[in-house]
């Protein structure tokens, strides 16, 4: 009986950790799926791969969040709307989960046409390349690439984090001194 009665309550454990953890990662997971097309996200072993979709002035964020059965996994969420391809799993409308953080080795995103915001807050190598439009990039403690050439000075921006960073943009592009490799056209 002894015996039995530690195993319930081993099993007890997991299942209230999940209860409480469930909203921080899969909040919205019972609402409906987003309508008509969205930006995508794909992961294919370490690489991760965000693509915007046309349009929108996306607002892209990746981090690290603890879910159910509490691993650290990588969480990319667009504002805008986001569908889980590959690799990935639809968390919410606006959320995808992409596996184990601790084994991405590259981030990629395209955030196309639109005046978009990027915030990458792990510490993984990310390159971003921030298409047309007025846009914010802002990246972490990896080596980092952000492109933000339009072929319009001054309407975007650029912040590296740290590690060892380039960054590109037009004549008036506001890009950090964070960037260790910044170059102007
Ligand atoms: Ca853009
Ligand atoms: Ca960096």
């Amino acid at each position: 009986m002894k015996i039995t009665s530690g195993i319930l309550k081993r099993v007890a454990v997991p299942a209230a950790v999940m209860g409480m953890a469930l909203p921080l990662v899969l909040a919205g997971s019972a609402a409906a799926q987003q309508p008509g097309p969205a930006s995508t996200v794909t992961r294919a072993f370490g690489q991760v791969q965000y693509s915007a979709y046309s349009g929108e002035d996306n607002k892209l964020t990746v981090t690290a969040e603890t879910d159910v059965n509490n691993n650290t996994v990588l969480v990319v969420t667009d504002l805008e709307g986001i569908d889980a391809g590959p690799g990935c799993q639809q968390a919410s409308p606006t959320a995808a989960v992409c596996g184990l953080a601790s084994s991405v080795t590259r981030i990629s995103a395209q955030l196309g046409d639109g005046t978009d915001t990027a915030y990458i807050a792990v510490n993984i190598a990310s390159s971003v390349d921030a298409g047309t439009g007025a846009d914010t990039v802002e990246t972490s403690g990896g080596n980092d690439t952000i492109t933000l050439r339009d072929g319009v000075g001054g309407n975007d921006s650029a912040s590296c984090g740290g590690g060892t960073d380039t960054a590109s943009g037009n004549i008036g592009d506001r890009i950090s001194t964070n960037c260790e490799r910044r170059a102007t056209y």
